[in-house]
């Protein structure tokens, strides 16, 4: 049984889909493991191998996940979909005790994060005060994060939500109000983004800009390994860049599927700045004093 609240936004012709609330972050129900319990979330032990990837949605998750993964392979890529290398941690069950409890709940032997073999690459977009952390140095594992700037996270989520028109008309201008409200998956951006900013200079932390990878991705390459502490050469160091190009990356469709079963994917466009064949200046001025002003206050900028 679920112990946690379920909300659904209603506006105009749109009915969004059920949330969760789980220690007040707005989480997608449908993709929960039904076994989840918030308490799962307290009582998850990381290990000191553990590597999860952290995102606001939309912001470049995908991206990093399989940049992970290229490197903890040696440059090797796969054909397996990204879900079944990095794992999607509030989307299966994460105890054993729960799953057990629901045998039921993995018809598709989805994953048990508890049981999952070291080293884990898990991804996540829970905020930073939520996720599961180290109870000591032994234990305490390593978050990469990516931003990535809100305007065009935005339009992101914008073309993604278009993929489901089941809920209703879904409009440009309904997603910027639901977006700069804090009312979308995961609450507001700039407490999403903020929240991990602060920790940006933490050992176990590494804070990474989407538009920083756009233009330099080999250096990226470079920084996110020897922050695992996973030397490449620089052999490797060019090709993972090569490999995880949105050009090389969209010519594998199934790996970047966000259901195995449906025509559905993580890739759309991947560029900076698509948010200016969008953006009025008034919404500009909105993402601009309401959003941006605040992490500009906090030294945070994006391209
Ligand atoms: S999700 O659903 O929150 O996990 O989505 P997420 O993966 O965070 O973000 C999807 C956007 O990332 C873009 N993307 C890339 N851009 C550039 N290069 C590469 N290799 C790449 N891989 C994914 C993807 O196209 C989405 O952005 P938009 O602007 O919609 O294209």
């Amino acid at each position: 049984m679920a112990t946690f609240q379920i909300v659904q936004e209603k506006e105009g012709k749109w009915t969004g889909p059920e949330t969760a609330i789980i220690h007040g972050v707005r989480i997608p129900k449908a993709r929960l493991d039904p076994s989840f319990r918030e308490e799962d979330l307290d009582d998850f032990q990381t290990r000191k191998d553990d590597v999860f990837v952290v995102s606001y949605p939309k912001s470049g998750t995908t991206w990093m996940r399989e940049l992970l993964w290229q490197i903890y392979n040696n440059g090797a890529i796969s054909d397996e979909n990204i879900g079944n290398r990095v794992f999607w941690f509030e989307n299966n069950a994460i105890l054993s005790k729960r799953e057990s409890d629901h045998p039921e709940s993995s018809p598709d032997s989805k994953p048990v994060m508890e049981l999952l073999p070291s080293p884990r690459l898990l991804s996540t977009h829970l905020p930073y005060d939520v996720i599961p952390k180290g109870k000591d140095e032994t234990t305490t594992c390593k978050y990469i994060y990516i931003a990535r700037s809100p305007k065009d996270a935005a339009v992101s989520y914008y073309y993604f939500m278009l993929l489901f028109p089941e809920m209703g008309v879904f409009t440009w201008d309904l997603c910027v109000k639901l977006f700069l409200q804090g009312r979308l998956y995961y609450n507001l951006w700039t407490d999403h983004v903020l929240g991990w900013w602060k920790h940006r200079n933490d050992p176990n932390v590494l804070f990474v800009k989407f538009e920083d990878l756009k233009k330099d991705l080999s250096s990226s390459v470079r920084a996110i390994s020897e922050f695992l502490n996973k030397p490449l050469s620089e052999e490797v160091i060019q090709r993972i860049a090569h490999q995880c190009s949105f050009e090389e990356m969209a010519k594998r469709p199934d790996t970047f599927k966000v259901f195995p079963k449906l025509d559905l994917s993580y890739l759309r466009k991947g560029n900076v700045g698509d948010w200016k064949n969008h953006f009025t200046p008034e919404v500009n001025e909105k993402f601009e004093s309401e959003l941006l002003a605040k992490t500009r206050e906090h030294g945070l900028e994006f391209d």
